[in-house]
């Protein structure tokens, strides 16, 4: 077993929707364990700041006028595997052609609207943990 640790946003599209409950009943199904959760808007500077490694691409203002346009759910998890699996859980980033039983595959609208986010690499869950939680 590894215990490692990830990040999980719910991002405004699920919020809306009245999809938090469902969406971490599929993470704690999992055995992934909710070990800290909190709930805000996130100003256009962090979310830019957040998203950074985007900057360039053609969908990053869209990316951003979403991330801020409601609360988001923000969790640490923890679990064995936990940033490989969450991804597995997740599943890619398109929900139209996402793995079936995935998040993003039952919940997600769109590319840009697919219901949640989690970090892709062990560093990356490191940084963007001290990012919302200290
Ligand atoms: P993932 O969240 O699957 O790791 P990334 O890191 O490539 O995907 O992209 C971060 C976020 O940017 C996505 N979750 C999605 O909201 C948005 N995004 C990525 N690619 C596109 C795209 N082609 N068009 C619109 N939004 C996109």
């Amino acid at each position: 077993m590894i215990i490692e640790q990830t990040l999980a946003i719910i991002k405004p599209d699920a919020i809306n929707r009245n999809l938090i409950g469902s969406i971490i009943n599929l993470i704690e199904q999992n055995n992934l364990n909710v070990k800290d959760i909190l709930m805000r808007r996130i100003s256009t500077k962090e979310a830019k700041e957040f998203y950074k490694i985007h900057t360039d691409r053609e969908f990053f203002s869209k990316l951003i006028e979403y991330m801020t346009s409601g609360p988001i759910v923000v969790m640490l998890l923890e679990g064995d595997d936990a940033v490989n699996r969450y991804r597995k859980i997740m599943g890619s980033t398109n929900p139209d052609t996402a793995e079936s039983g995935t998040i993003r595959k039952l919940y997600g609208l769109n590319t840009t609207e697919n219901s949640v986010h989690g970090s892709d690499s062990i560093d990356n869950a490191d940084i963007e943990i001290k990012f919302f939680f200290k």
